[in-house]
């Protein structure tokens, strides 16, 4: 209803006005008086782009997943809020994957496409992330690619796409403007970075013909601000080395890369007590950080990336007093406990604005 909407803005609003040392002024007034006005005549509101780009930067701040938040405020916003076609946001989102790639350099990006209005009209990305490889289901019951992608990939190919069917396709974007059905585009190869992975000093590595992107796009989260719903929008930061090297590469339900690892290590796999699984886990971390570096692709380790984490819980301790975290998520995935995250206390609670799950469009 318009009221939660005003509940919402002015809860927004006033963290705006605060941070830009404005809060109780006369624009802080005057612009509630504006918001009441236009959910009066429309039954929605617009953010200003500089109340937009602070809620981005503030909804990153509050994530309580997210071990890089140390980077929240430095974000590039790109305000596509005036999009009205499927092709317009394509175009969009191919300059925020070269923005955000840079060649390698990354660069923290988000694209916001317009709010939500009635419901009937969404905008969405149906990709989870821009940047995705396809997951085949072969008729003997094996998996070609990322598993978890078979259902995107089925949608994809209902729509008409003609993938290579290999392990490492990239998806199209499949994109909805206004409620309208959805349309997909072959993002262009030369915007796509990837890097082959090899090992500093296993030389058998890089035939395994193993790679991933370098480009971490998340476009399936709603974007909430002020009480506004932006159901389209996508941001990127850079990888976490743990996040390719143990999620998707070794977890069972992934690329599940670890036996043909261990057996090209010729470490004992039939005993779980060789530890052959964690040898094995390490050195596909290794062959992730030195090939990224060595195609000088930003990543970060999970020590590097748990130390700026707790730095960033000191200064929010300091200036916010406290900072809403998940610890399940927040404990990189491998060696916990010998990152300092594991032995820190955390609170876990959730405020907005924020990035929230949403429906598959598709659903
Ligand atoms: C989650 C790292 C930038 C918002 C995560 C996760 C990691 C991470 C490791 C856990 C992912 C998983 O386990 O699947 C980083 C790093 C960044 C960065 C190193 C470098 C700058 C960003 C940016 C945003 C963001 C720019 C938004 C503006 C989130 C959110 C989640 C998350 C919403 C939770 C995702 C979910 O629930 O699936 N981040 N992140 N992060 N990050 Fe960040
Ligand atoms: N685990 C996912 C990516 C999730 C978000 N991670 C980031 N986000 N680093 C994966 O593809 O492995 N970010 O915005 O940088």
């Amino acid at each position: 209803t318009t009221e939660e909407i005003y509940a919402e803005a002015q809860d927004f609003l006033k963290q705006y006005f605060e941070s830009i040392k404005r809060e109780n002024s006369q624009s802080h007034l005057e612009r509630l008086q504006e918001v009441k006005d236009q959910l009066l005549n429309t039954g929605t509101y617009q953010l200003k782009t500089a109340e937009l780009v602070f809620g981005t930067k503030l909804a990153w701040r509050n994530s309580t997943r997210c071990i890089g938040r140390i980077q929240w405020k430095k974000l590039q916003v790109f305000d596509c809020r005036e999009v009205t076609t499927a092709s317009g946001m394509f175009e969009s989102l191919c300059t925020h994957i070269k923005y955000g790639t840079n060649k390698g350099n990354i660069r923290s990006a988000i694209t916001v496409f317009p709010q939500r209005t009635d419901g009937k009209h969404d905008y969405r990305i149906w990709n989870p992330q821009l940047i995705n490889y396809a997951g085949y289901r072969e008729p003997d019951g094996t998996v070609l690619g990322d598993p978890k992608s078979i259902k995107f990939t089925e949608i994809c190919m209902q729509l008409g796409w003609k993938p290579a069917r290999t392990a490492w396709d990239i998806l199209p974007l499949v994109l909805s403007a206004e409620g309208k059905d959805p349309e997909f585009f072959e993002i262009p190869r030369e915007i796509v970075m990837e890097v082959p992975l090899s090992h500093p000093t296993l030389d058998w590595f890089e035939e395994l013909g193993l790679r991933w992107y370098a480009l971490p796009a998340v476009s399936g989260m709603r974007f909430d601000c002020g009480g506004l719903e932006f159901t389209a929008n996508a941001f990127n930061g850079w990888y976490m080395s743990s996040e390719i090297a143990c999620r998707n590469l070794c977890d069972s339900n992934r690329y599940n890369i670890l036996e043909k690892v261990a057996s090209k290590m010729n470490l004992d796999t039939l005993t779980t007590t060789s530890l052959w699984k964690d040898k094995a886990l390490l050195e596909v971390n290794v062959a992730v950080l030195h090939s990224y570096h060595k195609h000088n692709v930003t990543i970060v380790d999970h020590h590097a990336a748990s130390d700026s984490f707790m730095k960033h819980l000191e200064i929010e301790n300091r200036t916010r007093n406290g900072c809403p975290a998940d610890w399940i998520w927040i404990v990189p995935p491998m060696s916990s406990s010998l990152t300092s995250v594991f032995h820190q206390e955390m609170a876990l609670y959730y405020i907005r604005p924020s990035y929230e799950y949403q429906e598959y469009a598709w659903e």
